[in-house]
């Protein structure tokens, strides 16, 4: 499943978090940190958070993390503070329809990260943040934030 590098707070340091799932389906977290003076960031030991991430096919780091699965559910895990994800709630169906789906930091100000939800005619959808974890995301508006016409992928 494809997720954003960069993903900040997951795990509490100041750098960067990776999250990735290897061939058997589990992902990892690899920490980083990068000190004030320093030029790179430094990496550290990566964490296993569990199992089970190949069942779905896409997802974003939305200062949580939302996965969408083949059927074209889309799930939300909220992040718990410590580096690891509670469990999964169900957002709804029908986000098949997207081919991307883009964490985008928090794109209205409001202080929550929000959704970008590119379709198959390559048009962006916003997706504002909500707080409310059983509806994580209000309805899906056009954006003219992002013009994707121009690249084949974008993460
Ligand atoms: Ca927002």
């Amino acid at each position: 499943m494809p997720l954003e590098d960069g993903l900040p707070g997951v795990s509490g340091l100041l750098g960067p978090d990776l999250l990735a799932i290897d061939n058997a389906g589990v992902m990892w977290r690899e920490d980083t940190e990068q000190a004030p003076w320093a030029t790179q960031l430094a990496g550290s030991d990566r964490v296993r958070i569990g199992a089970g991430w190949n069942t779905y096919n896409r997802g974003a780091a939305v200062g949580d993390l939302v996965a969408c699965d083949a059927s074209g559910v889309l799930w939300f895990y909220a992040g718990t503070g410590k580096g690891t994800f509670a469990a999964r709630t169900r957002i709804g169906g029908g986000w098949n329809v997207y081919t991307q789906l883009i964490g985008v930091g928090d794109s209205d100000i409001d202080g929550r990260a929000d959704l970008i939800a590119v379709d198959r005619g390559g048009s962006p959808w916003r997706y504002r943040a909500t707080g409310i974890p059983q509806a994580p995301f209000a309805r899906g508006e056009l954006t003219s934030l992002f013009n994707t016409g121009s690249y084949k992928s974008m993460e």
